[in-house]
């Protein structure tokens, strides 16, 4: 298998005013990915894809027409969770398919599932194909909390290969390193990625890294060398950054300064408000005073 540490995009998508995967945008998104944020592979049709407002041909054109654009020049892991099972299912093979390093599942969200039923949904999930899995925790929005012990029987199947962890539970974080040394891990909050990286992640994912790739990647192997000093002089750049795109609105933002850079990155999908017009000179200045 290959060695799928490192920084990845959590891949943003470029849509039309309809809601249309605007294709020739989105192949800019990855070779500005590839050449320029320098990512180390690309986590497709997560959060920041808006996974969860496509219909299944949609998250197929992009699983399929991501695969095309890349090839083998990085790393891809498919998100393919999703509340209906057997799309779930449907999508594991699809991806696999197509050649996909690893897949990743979010936990089944909204109804208040018992912890069987989860461990459910991910046996079912993984044995439908000879695939990887990455565990995508993120509770802040999906409500599921999973404790130490519920990962321990999670992670016994050894396809599960680690766990996409979007927490900021460092407590938590450090007990998973110390007691699953083997596993990998993925953290998920880009504006706490030296933190992450002391406690000892593999890799990170995240939406930032769209736009701020290289500086991040700087972030992580400072932490990583143990110069920490360093490493956070750079995060409190990266974190100037995520403040005001948090301000302005995350994923239009995002692709509001992929636009400056002249990439058609769209806009986002309904119900998801677009970028709002008058607040792109403070976009331009962002992209200018932190070199994104
Ligand atoms: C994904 O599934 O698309 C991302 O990996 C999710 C990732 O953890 C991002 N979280 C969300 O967008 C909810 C972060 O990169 C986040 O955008 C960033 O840390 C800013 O808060």
């Amino acid at each position: 298998m290959k060695d799928l540490k490192g920084l990845y995009s959590a891949l943003l998508i470029p849509f039309d005013e309809n809601g249309e995967v605007k294709e020739e945008g989105l192949r800019q998104v990855i070779e500005h990915n590839i050449n320029v944020s320098k990512i180390d592979g690309l986590y497709v049709n997560g959060s920041s894809g808006e996974n969860f407002l496509l219909n299944t041909a949609q998250k197929k054109q992009i699983f399929k027409f991501v695969k095309e654009v890349v090839g083998d020049r990085v790393k891809l892991i498919a998100q393919i969770g999703s509340l209906d099972l057997n799309e779930a299912v449907e999508l594991a093979k699809y991806a696999t398919e197509l050649g996909y390093d690893s897949l990743s599942a979010v936990t089944p969200f909204y109804y208040p599932l018992s912890f069987n039923e989860i461990k459910h949904y991910y046996k079912t999930i993984i044995d439908a194909t000879d695939n990887s899995m990455i565990l995508y925790y993120i509770p802040f929005l999906t409500g599921v909390k999973i404790s130490l012990d519920q990962f321990a029987e999670l992670l016994e199947d050894e396809k599960v290969i680690g766990v996409k962890y979007t927490a900021a539970d460092f407590y938590q974080l450090e007990r998973f390193r110390k007691r699953f040394p083997n596993k990998l891990i993925w953290s998920g909050f880009d504006e706490m990625l030296v933190q992450a990286a002391i406690t000892g992640v593999d890799g990170a994912i995240g939406s930032t890294y769209n736009v701020n790739g290289q500086r991040s990647q700087e972030i992580f192997r400072l932490a990583k060398e143990g110069k920490v000093a360093e490493a956070y002089e750079l995060q409190h750049e990266a974190n100037d950054v995520i403040e005001k795109v948090l301000e302005l609105g995350l994923y239009q933002t995002l692709k509001e300064i992929l636009k400056v850079k002249g990439i058609d990155a769209g806009t986002c999908k309904k119900p998801m408000k677009s970028f709002d017009p008058a607040k792109l000179a403070e976009v331009e200045k962002l992209v200018k005073d932190y070199n994104l």
